[in-house]
Formats: C-alpha cells, structure tokens, sequence
C-alpha cells in the first residue's frame, strides 16, 4: 500500500483501489473494526449520548463545527447500511431517533443533515454502520 489518497475520498489514506479491496475484505471477514474499541471505551471518545443499543460520539475528523457519528453497539451483521435485513429494522429506527436527540442536544435541531456513506463508492472507511450527524454551519446541496 502506497500513501497517494484518493481523489475522492478524503477519509481514505492508501489509494482508491487498495482502500476498496481492503474495505470489502473486511467487510466479508465480519473483521472488528475501531468502533468496537470505542464502544468497549478501550479507546476514548467523546461521548455525546449513549443508551443501552446506541452510541453517538465526535467524529474524530469533523467535517463540520458539529459532527457526530451514531453507531448501533451490537453490529450484528450491519457492516453497511446494504447488509440490512428486517431483522435490523428496530435498531435502523433507533439509530435515526437518536440522531434527532444527538441533533438537539448539540443546538442544531433547526439545520442538520444525516448521512450514511455505503460500500467503497460512497467512500465508507469504517465497517460497522454508523450515521453521521453534521450540522453548525449552513449545509450545501448536493454534498458531492
Ligand atoms: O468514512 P465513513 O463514512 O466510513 O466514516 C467513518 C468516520 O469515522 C470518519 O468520518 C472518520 O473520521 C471517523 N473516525 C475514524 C476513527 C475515529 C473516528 N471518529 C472518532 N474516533 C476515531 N478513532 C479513535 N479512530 C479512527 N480511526
């Protein structure tokens, strides 16, 4: 792996084609990913709400004055957004409710955006689902 970044994906440190093929073998592998340390609190975040299925902290690169991810704790097969099943449909409603405590508690109820980036063409880097919560600045449209 070579360190030129992609020319898309700003979170993607090797290049395109090694991030994807990485990115999609650990998503096949179910491999644990950096979110389990942060939810075990092995590693430390900043912690924005927690209750007993969902976590939301400070996205470490924010892309906005406000930038929060909100993760299920239990992955349980949720790598992307795409692996969903009906299964997941309770925990996908909690994930997004807790998106709207996350975007009061934080003051930005009147102007936030959600977003969850799918599969190497979306430039996910992190393969337990996660939303973000972007808001504290006026949000342009498309986002690119
Ligand atoms: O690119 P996608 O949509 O997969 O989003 C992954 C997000 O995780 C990025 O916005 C990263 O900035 C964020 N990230 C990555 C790490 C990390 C983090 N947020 C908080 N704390 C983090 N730690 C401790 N380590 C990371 N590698």
């Amino acid at each position: 792996l070579h360190s030129r970044r992609s020319p898309f994906c700003t979170n993607a440190v090797n290049d395109e084609e090694a991030a994807a093929k990485a990115a999609a073998a650990s998503a096949e592998s179910g491999a644990p990913t950096i979110f389990d340390k942060i939810i075990s609190k092995e590693i430390p975040s900043s912690i924005v709400y927690e209750d007993e299925k969902v976590l939301a902290f400070r996205d470490i690169n924010p892309q906005a004055p406000v930038h929060i991810l909100v993760i299920p704790k239990l992955r349980d097969g949720l790598t992307t957004l795409g692996k969903a099943e009906a299964r997941h449909a309770e925990v996908l409603g909690q994930l997004l409710y807790a998106a709207k405590i996350v975007a009061e508690k934080e003051g930005i109820g009147d102007g936030f955006r959600v977003v969850i980036n799918n599969g190497p063409g979306a430039c996910q880097s992190v393969y337990h689902l996660h939303l973000h919560v972007l808001g504290g600045r006026q949000m342009k449209w498309p986002p690119g």
